[in-house]
């Protein structure tokens, strides 16, 4: 109880935690080589700050090393972040250009030219497929919609049948919404919400057409949107805020899980900072070598650290590309074959609809969906569909969703020697099954509606968003390449807390079930295994 008042206070604290959070990742803080740490965890999305807060608490000093920035300081502009309409350095990783999931208009491309910088979302190409991530200390938390859903009973039986669904579902679920301070919409305000027309237009059109529609849990505080409906604080989900960071009103990482870690006085936090090998010391524990990058990428600094324990943390990519290629080069080479395995993209693809004319879908959209059409229980192609915003700031009677789906396609990490890099196996053409399955809802609704697709927003001439994703789960499944719990049993005090023990899908968006999961395994570690 105690620690969940500590969370749900710092959480709620705002200004302090954040001061707390921004000297546990100050410059002075950061590893430097030589140094000898208790604990290091890789990544600060929802797997590492579990992890962190829950370490930090049982009295274990931290240290986080995270690949992107801190994202604690205002641009020139007087924002932390850009936003969707005028994306500037701060959006991209690494890039001269801009990425974006819908990056077409008219058939016409509408990325743009910036200049090179470490910024907030990653678009990570693989042979088949672009993953989009989030960059920066709280992971993907800040970039995500923020929802914030719990899978479906019976389906995490079936993909995970070595945990005990009844402790997730009546200890660890709970536990993670309380943590992640998840919010509920006030259903009667959305009936009426200028920022979720959408929405509605989407919910009537399904609804006629025979599907069910559910509201969605979100961590972005609802009051405070409510507020910014009613014009009395500034606009983040209602001023095209999201996949680039948001200003204002996302309890994101930093402002619930790391605050509250960071508010124990035992966390120190690395940004900035790509872990590049583990290995073990000669005289205990792993040697963690990482450089130290500037906003260019280029390294500054090589660093090794030592470190009794390890966690991964670098989410499904990250993770898993560590670890394959640290089994390849003679790092860790008794890792088991079924590292780098297992790998998904949550069946996710992106469709849009064009609405008749008097349908209009609002010029002003939030940028946090708050409903998705549950056609789960289709056996014929399971659709779990998030209604999606389209925050242009003008009408576009345009209805977009992103569809998850049961693609049961999986890919596979392997080490290219000739590039030195990890390759990953998934071809296009691999999501097929989840065109299908999201055929069979929007064909219907079309049919109904006497309606047709966008063809223009994600290619010319292409409907369907088939070649990235925002989910990507796997790599390093739990109880295959991991024990139980998430140990690598080969080497003692290695473990993986993230998205890739999760086998390709979870049904639903997935932080919660990321979250969940690392509190059950950091629970039972901290009660068997020695610190
Ligand atoms: P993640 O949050 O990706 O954290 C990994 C961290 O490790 C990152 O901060 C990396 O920068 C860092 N890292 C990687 N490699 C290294 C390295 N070598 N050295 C140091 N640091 C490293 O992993 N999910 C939902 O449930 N609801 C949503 O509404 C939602 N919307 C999304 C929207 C977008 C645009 C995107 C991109 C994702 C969305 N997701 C959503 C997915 C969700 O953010 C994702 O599943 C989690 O962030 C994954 O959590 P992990 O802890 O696995």
């Amino acid at each position: 109880m105690t620690s969940r008042r500590t969370l749900l206070k710092a959480a709620l604290l705002g200004a302090p935690a954040a001061g707390l959070l921004a000297k546990a990742s100050a410059a002075g803080a950061a590893l430097a080589s030589g140094d000898h740490v208790p604990a290091l965890v890789i990544g600060s999305g929802y797997g590492g700050a579990v992890t962190a807060l829950r370490l930090t608490q049982a009295g274990i000093a931290t240290a986080i090393v995270e690949m992107g920035m801190a994202w604690n300081t205002a641009g020139s502009d007087g924002k932390v972040f850009c936003d969707m309409l005028s994306p500037d350095q701060r959006s991209s990783w690494l890039r001269t250009t801009t990425d974006q999931p819908v990056g077409y208009f008219l058939g016409v491309s509408i990325n743009k030219s910036i200049p090179k910088y470490t910024g907030v979302l990653d678009s990570e190409k693989f042979a088949g497929i672009r993953i989009y991530q989030g960059r920066g200390v709280g992971g993907g938390s800040l970039v995500n919609g923020g929802m914030a859903v719990v899978p479906k009973r019976d389906y995490f039986a079936q993909i995970l049948p070595s945990v005990d669904v009844a402790a997730m579902y009546d200890t660890y679920f709970p536990r993670a919404n309380a943590g992640l301070a998840v919010n509920a919409i006030d259903t009667a305000w959305f009936e009426t919400a200028d920022c979720y027309q959408y929405a509605r237009v989407s919910r009537a059109q399904a609804n006629a057409s025979g599907y069910t529609t559910t509201f969605l849990n979100n961590v972005y505080d609802f009051d405070y949107m409510k507020q910014e409906q009613a014009n009395t604080v500034p606009r983040s989900a209602l001023a095209s805020e999201v996949i680039y960071g948001n200003n204002y009103g996302k309890r994101s990482l930093d402002k619930s899980y790391l605050a509250a870690a960071a508010a124990t006085g035992r966390l120190t936090i690395t940004a900035q900072h790509v872990v590049t090998a583990v290995a073990p010391n000669a005289a205990g524990g792993y040697t963690v070598t990482m450089n130290q990058i500037d906003t260019v990428g280029a390294t500054v600094a090589t660093k090794t650290v030592r470190a009794d324990h390890v966690f991964f943390a670098a989410g499904s990519i990250g993770t898993s590309k560590l670890l394959v290629a640290m089994r390849a080069q003679g790092l860790l080479p008794n890792l088991p074959a079924a590292v780098g395995q297992g790998w998904g993209n949550n069946g996710n693809v992106m469709v849009a609809r064009a609405n008749h004319i008097w349908n209009t879908t609002g010029a002003l959209e939030s940028g946090m969906p708050a409903m998705g059409i549950d056609n789960w229980a289709d056996t014929a192609g399971p659709v779990f569909a998030e209604i999606a915003p389209f925050p242009a700031g003008t009408e576009l009677w345009i209805s977009l969703y992103l569809a998850i789906t049961k693609n049961p396609n999986r890919a596979a990490f392997s080490f290219n020697s000739s590039t030195g890099g990890v390759d990953l196996s998934w071809q296009t053409a691999w999501n097929q099954p989840a065109i299908d399955a999201a055929k069979r809802v929007f064909d219907t609704i079309n049919k109904k509606q006497v309606t047709v697709y966008r063809s223009d927003l994600f290619g010319v001439n292409k409907v369907w968003g088939d070649d990235f994703t925002y989910h990507p789960l796997g790599g390093c499944i739990l109880n295959q390449a991991t024990d139980n719990y998430g140990r690598l049993t080969a080497y003692p005090g290695l473990y993986v807390m993230d998205g890739s023990l999760i086998p390709g899908s979870t049904g639903v968006n997935p932080f919660v079930t990321i979250t969940a999961l690392a509190e059950r395994n950091i629970e039972r570690i901290l009660a068997t295994d020695a610190f």
